[in-house]
């Protein structure tokens, strides 16, 4: 018999990393339609560089960058449209994990996508374009394993590193909200489910 292991892990204040809270949770049969929908790309920051990180989202808010800055849009730049509806499981998965990690009532506008091929990362940064920072944040990461850099609240700190798994899910709230945050570069790999590739959901309270 397994004995099962600690179902939360604290990682700082206000940050708490749910081991496989998804990993039985049917989170990929909405993914293709949604992608089809409105399809991963690659956005070009202010400062005029592509991402290596292709992204979308669902929801009644995405989140885009372009020359002109960094925004929460109700519409999708690529087809003028709105951007496609949180499927209702994905809302109910965020909303038990805010739970489970303290947040009661947390209802989550916005899902950014984010693919992740071999290579690809993100810089360290901060998550300070929604307008409520008492609302948490909850990523679920599915695919290849990811180093997750967490930092403080000053970039110059020193992150420490997380291997984040296929079906962790992690609620970054209170004092953990505005810290720095980033991935790095993805190693190559092979995943049974999404193949060479690593998807995060990003929900949050966005408008
Ligand atoms: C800590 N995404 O989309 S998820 C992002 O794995 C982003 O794709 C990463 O950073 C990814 O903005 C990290 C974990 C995460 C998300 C938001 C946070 C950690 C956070 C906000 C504040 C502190
Ligand atoms: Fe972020």
């Amino acid at each position: 018999m397994q004995a099962p292991g600690p179902a939360q892990q604290a990682l700082a204040p206000g940050a708490v990393l749910l081991r496989g809270f998804a990993r039985k949770t049917d989170v990929l049969t909405a993914l293709a339609p949604l992608l089809a929908a409105a399809p991963l790309r690659h956005l070009v920051t202010p400062g005029g560089h592509t991402m290596s990180v292709a992204m979308s989202n669902c929801g009644a808010l995405g989140w885009v960058s372009d020359r002109r800055g960094y925004r929460y849009s109700k519409d999708d730049p690529l087809s003028g449209r709105p951007w496609p509806a949180m499927p209702a499981g994905w809302r109910d998965l965020a909303a038990s994990a805010a739970a489970e990690a303290g947040f009661d009532g947390f209802r989550p506008d916005a899902c950014l996508i984010n693919q992740y091929l071999p290579g690809s990362k993100l810089s360290l940064h901060q998550d300070r374009d929604e307008s409520d920072f008492s609302a948490p944040i909850v990523s679920v990461s599915l695919g290849l394993p990811a180093v997750f850099l967490f930092g403080t609240t000053q970039r110059a700190d020193r992150p420490q590193r997380y291997r984040l798994l296929h079906g962790d899910v992690v609620v970054w709230g209170g004092p953990a909200r505005l810290a720095y945050h980033g991935v790095a570069p993805l190693a190559d790999g092979e995943h049974p489910l999404l193949g060479r590739r690593r998807i995060n959901l990003t929900f949050r309270q966005a408008g």
